[in-house]
């Protein structure tokens, strides 16, 4: 897209037309349609001992009730005072201690929360409760009550991913807080990982949900799948071993605004060139290594977390066998038809 030429003319007649709210076409053109994606947002990563020290300073500081949510949002350099992680979505490090309920809410906003640190505190979805364990990928879906209890005896650490941005763009956001701290338990514990996450369905189940049934997508089980798989050594060059969380009543991604997904690669291994359209926030679960971002190097440790804007180069280098969880838009975009991906043996455009 070419710029236009300037002169005290037109500049002059800008200024008259600006007074009636118009503004011309030609002279923004080349800003809103690029040539290739660039947002603002920053490659950057979060090292968790510090971001976990600011944190448990919060604890001392605030309760998680009178918060509602103790959390500390990671903001992307690029979008300072937005509360954006990337361009669409949110990020954030929530800490909930023992004793303390982050008191029932719900609202149009989806999430995922990843378990960084502790055992044992519980949130209840949809009248439902299930235990948290490190690494455990749990959803709350677009509307459903939430609420969060830590009856253990350690301090309760995960990361929030949430479509805040992607729902303000759209002006679509509703919320309210329940009457009371805790909701009313309606179902049983395991209930949905029973009807649901056994590879099974109820009989006579037909409804493809748009969010998926299952709420707690335990580590343990997406590890071993991992470390099974491995045996088979069918690496991809690019992603190692990667799979994505899924809605089983429908095959899709498990929740209609972000998908998440588990990757490990193994030690030693350094990936091919990869790039795609929807922004990452990835964590590092396991292991140790390097991830270059469009020529940036970035050094991680285990729960470390970091920013691949839209359309950057990355690559891994990794030192010990390492599992990488991440978030992303990819389900928007690609039911959009503008999701794109591009491997380094390919070709641009
Ligand atoms: C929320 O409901 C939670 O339920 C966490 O834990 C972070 C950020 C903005 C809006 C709602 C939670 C949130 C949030």
């Amino acid at each position: 897209m070419s710029e236009v030429i300037k002169s005290t003319e037109r500049d002059a007649y800008y200024e008259k037309i600006s007074g009636d709210c118009l503004t011309p076409l030609w002279s923004v053109m080349s800003k809103l349609v690029t040539s290739v994606p660039g947002s603002g947002c920053i490659p950057y990563l979060w090292d968790y001992p510090s971001a976990r020290k600011h944190l448990m300073e919060a604890g001392k500081l605030i309760t998680a009730k009178e918060a509602e949510r103790r959390v500390l949002i990671l903001e992307n350099p690029g979008f300072r005072g937005q509360s954006k992680i990337t361009s669409s979505l949110y990020g954030g490090l929530q800490l909930v201690n023992p004793g303390e309920i982050a008191p029932a809410h719900r609202h149009t906003q989806t999430a995922l929360r990843f378990v960084m640190e502790g055992e044992g505190a519980y949130t209840v979805v949809a009248g439902e409760k299930t235990k948290m364990s490190v690494g455990d990928m749990v959803i709350t879906p677009n509307w459903a009550w939430h609420d969060h209890r830590n009856e253990s005896d350690q301090p309760m650490i995960w990361l929030d991913g949430l479509d805040i941005p992607l729902v303000q763009f759209l002006d679509t956001s509703f919320a309210e807080m329940h009457d009371k701290d805790r909701q009313m338990l309606s179902r049983s514990e395991g209930d949905s990982m029973a009807r649901y996450g056994e590879g099974m369905l109820p009989v006579g189940h037909t409804r493809k949900s748009l969010v998926s049934p299952i709420f707690n997508y335990p580590y343990d089980r997406t590890r071993e799948a991992l470390e099974s798989m491995r045996k088979q050594n069918q690496w991809d060059p690019c992603h190692g071993l990667k799979m994505q969380y899924i809605n089983p009543t429908s095959g899709d991604y498990a929740m209609p605004t972000m998908a998440a997904f588990m990757q490990l690669i193994t030690k030693d291994m350094e990936t091919e060139t990869y790039r795609s359209t929807d922004a990452t926030v990835m964590v590092a679960v396991e292991g140790s290594g390097t991830t270059t971002i469009q020529g940036q190097a970035f050094q991680w440790q285990p729960k470390d977390i970091f920013v691949i804007p839209s359309w950057c180069t990355v690559s891994h280098k990794v030192e010990e066998d390492a599992m990488l969880f991440s978030y992303s838009d990819r389900p928007v975009q690609q039911k959009l038809g503008l999701w794109r991906e591009m491997r380094s043996a390919q070709k641009d455009g």
